[in-house]
């Protein structure tokens, strides 16, 4: 959770036609891009360096960086998104990571997909849950991507009918997570201390550690009163329109 880069996009006009599993309507990208700017201040507030790169007007999603790769301290790792409309994103983002990173690899498998937004990275582990963007050919090649590099992957489950993994939790130091009851009751997070979203609160399950800081959706006060009695220093950020196409704190970011 102590990084010193992050890459963000700035959403496209295109937005209007991102993905959602539910439509509650589009997107404002007048405030959109507000909350954008907001998050990009709150992570350049801790010190940190932030590459801002242009809209991709031909990918409605590409806001949500995360999904193209995994930042790791010895390399960088190109996904295979699990969404047709977004496979190209993760080409469009390559050549970013290339100027920052020694080692790229890829996953190249015609047969896998896997998605950032599927993987959490703890200080001993890597945790990726399947889901409809994750199969298992794409956790197996990302295994074996890995290993060299000296880490582990475990393989899970992301709750039927979410997004990715980390919708519903988030990690929050070396030992602590932020998760949904629902992802929690499998056993996933036996070995760490677990915040619990406050029920009803779901949607603010997707935060992110940031240095000292704790950037969480705005609108959650259960939830965020928690993680303020823990002693963690939370920013919230205004998330109501990436929300309407299932985007949140940790889409929005690759962060290294
Ligand atoms: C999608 O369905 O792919 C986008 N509308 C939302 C992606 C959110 N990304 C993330 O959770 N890492």
């Amino acid at each position: 959770f102590r990084f010193t880069h992050a890459i963000t996009r700035r959403p496209a006009q295109s937005i209007i036609r991102g993905l959602r599993a539910v439509d509650t309507g589009n997107p404002d990208l007048a405030l959109m891009q507000s909350h954008h700017a907001d998050y990009i201040a709150a992570l350049k507030a801790t010190g940190a360096t932030v590459i801002e790169l242009g809209a991709l007007e031909d990918y409605p999603d590409s806001v949500f960086v995360e999904d193209t790769a995994l930042c790791l301290p010895q390399g960088a790792v190109i996904m295979r998104p699990g969404a047709p409309s977004r496979l190209g994103e993760a080409a469009e983002m390559a050549p970013h990571l290339e100027k920052l990173y020694a080692e790229i690899r890829r996953i190249e498998g015609a047969e896998s997909f896997i998605e950032g937004g599927d993987i959490l990275v703890t200080e001993r582990e890597i945790l990726v849950g399947r889901s409809a963007r994750t199969n298992g050919e794409g956790v197996a090649e990302l295994t074996r991507l890995v290993s060299d590099w000296g880490h582990t992957v475990r393989e899970l489950h992301t709750p039927p009918g979410v997004l990715h993994f980390k919708t519903d939790c988030s990690l929050m130091d070396g030992e602590t997570v932020l998760s949904t009851d629902r992802l929690a009751a499998s056993g996933c997070f036996a070995d760490y201390r677990v915040i619990a979203v406050a029920e009803g609160e779901e949607a603010s399950a997707n935060a992110i550690r940031f240095n000292d800081k704790v950037l969480f959706p705005a609108g959650f006060p259960r939830t965020r009163d928690r993680l303020v009695a823990a002693g963690y220093d939370v920013v919230e950020i205004g998330n109501s329109e990436c929300a309407k196409i299932d985007g949140g704190m940790s889409c929005l970011s690759l962060r290294f």
